[in-house]
């Protein structure tokens, strides 16, 4: 029999996923053929779901470290210490002295349950901004009121011209590439701007390659140009936009020749790429999250807004600057899940929790984390190793033994998707909700997150406030969808649901900023403390700024998600590090080669691979490495970008020597 269930892993294009459970106990997935974006294929992370359920090093039991080593211990011993540990934290110093780190390893809507713990405390500390987009959305906020997507099937019919600025479709959002191909097979034209060179560019008319965190600047230029050469759209910059003659006048800083002198991108590309948006008929803009993990990443997406906005490609069939979906969060009564408003809530900015846990008055007592691996995935993991390691009692809830598993006192084992009944989506891309179906049985003692909160509610005698079952939380938290006509079996029974967000935002003209326009001058921006136009702020670190010489960009991998390698993608003991042929040719660097990479912060030995296109000054490796004794982000630094509390991991740099010549 075939049980329809979904991915819940922090992805663009949330899978609809047909499981069986084969004679022999095997788990089979496959991608819903009848899914309008899955179209039958997982990529190897929804593939290997099952390999992860059935891995042997899974954690099954709750344990304790005891004098260092990990013994096995029953939820009842869990819960009555934990328990205990909470009240003492609770008595002697309060809420704020409880910490819940948390993030989105898994996409399922219950899991917002655990929040409501915390809440029902009085609240605590948690982490808020973002290790991932947020300074993009802030600038889409600031631009158009919110980030809205097009419908994928818009670009299909509709794109004379696609730009993917900063995505790395192939690897990250795998099922755009059908789409995209579809569109060029339709004659539309495909332009990228990345300075690696990722597998799509091949597929490209146009392949620009700018310095790592001058995009800005690239779109600004670029922009002049069309201003200059009269391809805007007047209509729309007149009657629905605000501020064009601010952000007019600021284009005079961007002239040609500073442009392609800062971002190495040749004159005749910057006009290339000022064809594209100023001559093409709708030109789709495919924004990823890359360029905005830099000191200025907010304004380079208000810069690239802006860019598509005045050459015409806004709220038209075929446009678009697609960077996120969050008219999804407008069918989630995501309050009455938490009940975060009747709670009082210290926050801790996620990047920089270190410090704020360093510092922290009253001092943090107890540390739960759920659904991320901090001490991999926030930078400048050595001081939050410090931190951590100053904490009392650290309660870690995952499926394997993350670094910062490793690092707790205790570690609780939470489900497997294909053990939950939940349901979830993407706010990354396309409208589609999914239901996720109980496959196979729990194994071991895990527990679906929510019933390990529900059950720590009941030792500390305030049950009843935690008390649901999974129908009644859906029914509470989607109540806004379902006064849409869409009711709970209808998504139980087809598996997924259009939500009814509209397929070419923007499209009536009216935009949710304050003036109800786009704003290319934002006095919400202003307000907040930023330039009320999109300006260019350098990077700080990035090559040709801070004191190492080439760029170290960590990206997103191929195989596994962010830090999950477990039973998807084993970390090799010497990562791959992939440098240009500029840097292998100064440093008589070979493929093979054995290469040190390091900075003032941290050191590692990979081997060497070499890349012909691309920025010549950039280095690339996988994130979610750890190895070795560090971890990738023991290479990173926590300063803040320009907008929303967002990490810049990007904006690092590093020196690369060889070490040993390969067969050496
Ligand atoms: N296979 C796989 N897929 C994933 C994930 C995963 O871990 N593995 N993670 C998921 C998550 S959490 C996220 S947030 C998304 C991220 O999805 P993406 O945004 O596609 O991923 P990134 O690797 O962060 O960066 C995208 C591209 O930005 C480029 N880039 C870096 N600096 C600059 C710059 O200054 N300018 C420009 N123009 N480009 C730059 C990088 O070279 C990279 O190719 O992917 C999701 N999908
Ligand atoms: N250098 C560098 N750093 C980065 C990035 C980068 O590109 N480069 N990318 C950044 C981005 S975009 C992101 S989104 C973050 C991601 O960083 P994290 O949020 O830490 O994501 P993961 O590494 O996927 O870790 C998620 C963990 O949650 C566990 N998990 C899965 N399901 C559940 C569940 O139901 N309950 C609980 N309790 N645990 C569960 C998984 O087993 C896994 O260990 O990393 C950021 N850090
Ligand atoms: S990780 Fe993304 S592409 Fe892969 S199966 Fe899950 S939702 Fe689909
Ligand atoms: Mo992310």
């Amino acid at each position: 029999m075939t049980i329809k269930t979904a991915c819940p892993l922090d992805c663009y294009d949330g899978c609809s996923i047909h499981a069986t459970v084969e004679q022999n106990g095997r788990l089979r997935l496959e991608g819903n053929p009848n899914h309008p974006i899955t179209r039958g294929a997982l990529c190897n992370r929804g593939r290997r779901l099952g390999a992860r359920r059935d891995g042997e090093d899974r954690i099954l039991y709750p344990m304790k470290r005891e004098g260092g080593e990990w013994v096995q211990i029953s939820w009842a011993q869990a819960y009555r210490e934990i328990g205990s540990e909470i009240r003492n934290a609770l008595t002697r110093y309060g809420h704020h002295a409880i910490l819940h780190a948390f993030d989105w390893g898994s996409g399922a809507l219950l899991k917002s349950l655990n929040q409501r713990f915390f809440y029902q405390l009085g609240g605590c500390t948690e982490t808020v901004g973002s290790l991932c987009w947020e300074a993009g959305l802030e600038a889409q906020r600031y631009d158009f009121g919110q980030a809205r997507s097009h419908a994928p099937d818009d670009m299909v019919r509709n794109s004379q011209g696609i730009v993917v600025w900063g995505r790395n479709v192939a690897t990250t959002n795998v099922h755009m590439m059908p789409f995209i191909k579809e569109a060029q097979a339709r004659g539309a034209k495909l332009a990228v701007v990345n300075p690696l060179a990722t597998d799509v560019a091949r597929r490209a008319d146009l392949c620009v390659y700018p310095r790592p965190g001058t995009d800005a600047l690239l779109a600004l230029g670029v922009l002049r140009i069309c201003r200059d050469q009269g391809t805007l759209d007047n209509a729309f910059v007149e009657h629905r936009s605000v501020g064009w003659a601010l952000l007019s006048e600021h284009l005079e800083q961007y002239d040609p020749e500073r442009v392609s002198r800062e971002t190495n991108v040749p004159v005749d590309q910057i006009q290339s790429l000022a064809d594209f948006y100023g001559r093409l008929g709708p030109v789709t803009t495919l924004l990823g999250i890359g360029m905005q993990r830099y000191a200025g990443g907010g304004n380079a997406i208000r810069a690239i807004d802006a860019l598509a906005a005045a050459t015409g490609h806004v709220g038209v069939p075929g446009g678009g600057v697609n960077y996120a979906q969050r008219g999804m969060s407008a069918f989630i009564d995501e309050d009455a899940l938490t009940g975060r408003s009747g709670a009082d809530v210290r926050e801790f900015v996620r990047g920089n929790q270190a410090l704020e846990i360093m510092q922290s008055d009253p001092p943090i007592q107890v540390l739960f984390v759920t659904r991320t691996n901090p001490l991999t995935q926030v930078p400048d993991s050595a001081s939050l190793r410090k931190a951590y390691a100053g904490i009392g009692c650290k309660v870690v809830i995952d499926m394997y033994m993350t670094e910062t598993a490793k690092a707790a006192d205790y570690v609780l084992p939470c489900t497997s998707v294909l053990e939950e009944e939940d349901v979830t989506f993407t706010t990354m891309w396309h409208p589609y909700m999914s239901y996720i179906h109980p496959v196979v049985p729990p194994k071991g003692d895990a527990k679906p997150e929510w019933r390990i909160f529900a059950e720590l509610a009941e030792e500390l005698g305030i049950g009843e406030r935690m008390a649901g079952t999974v129908a009644a939380w859906l029914n509470t938290a989607l109540r806004p969808l379902f006064q849409h006509g869409v009711t709970l079996e209808q998504l139980r029974e087809e598996g997924f649901v259009r939500l009814p967000v509209e397929e070419v935002p923007f499209s009536d003209g009216v935009f949710l900023t304050p003036s109800g326009k786009f704003e290319f001058a934002s006095d919400t921006a202003r307000s907040e403390g930023h330039s009320s136009v999109a300006t260019y702020l350098p990077p700080r670190r990035a090559h040709g700024f801070g004191e190492h010489k080439y760029t170290l960009l960590t990206t997103h991998p191929r195989k596994h998600e962010n830090s999950q390698r477990q039973q998807m993608a084993p970390a090799a003991e010497y990562p791959t590090v992939e440098v240009s042929r500029r840097i292998a040719d100064a440093r008589g660097i070979q493929a093979g080669d054995r290469v040190r990479v390091y900075n003032d912060k941290a050191s590692l030995i990979g081997v060497a691979k070499v890349r012909e296109e691309g920025h010549p000054y950039t280095v690339q490796m996988e994130s979610g490495w750890s190895g070795q004794g560090v971890s990738i982000n023991d290479f990173t630094d926590v300063d803040p970008a320009d907008f929303g509390q967002q990490t810049t991991q990007y904006d690092c740099a590093c020196s690369v020597e060889l070490v040993e010549r390969a067969g050496a």
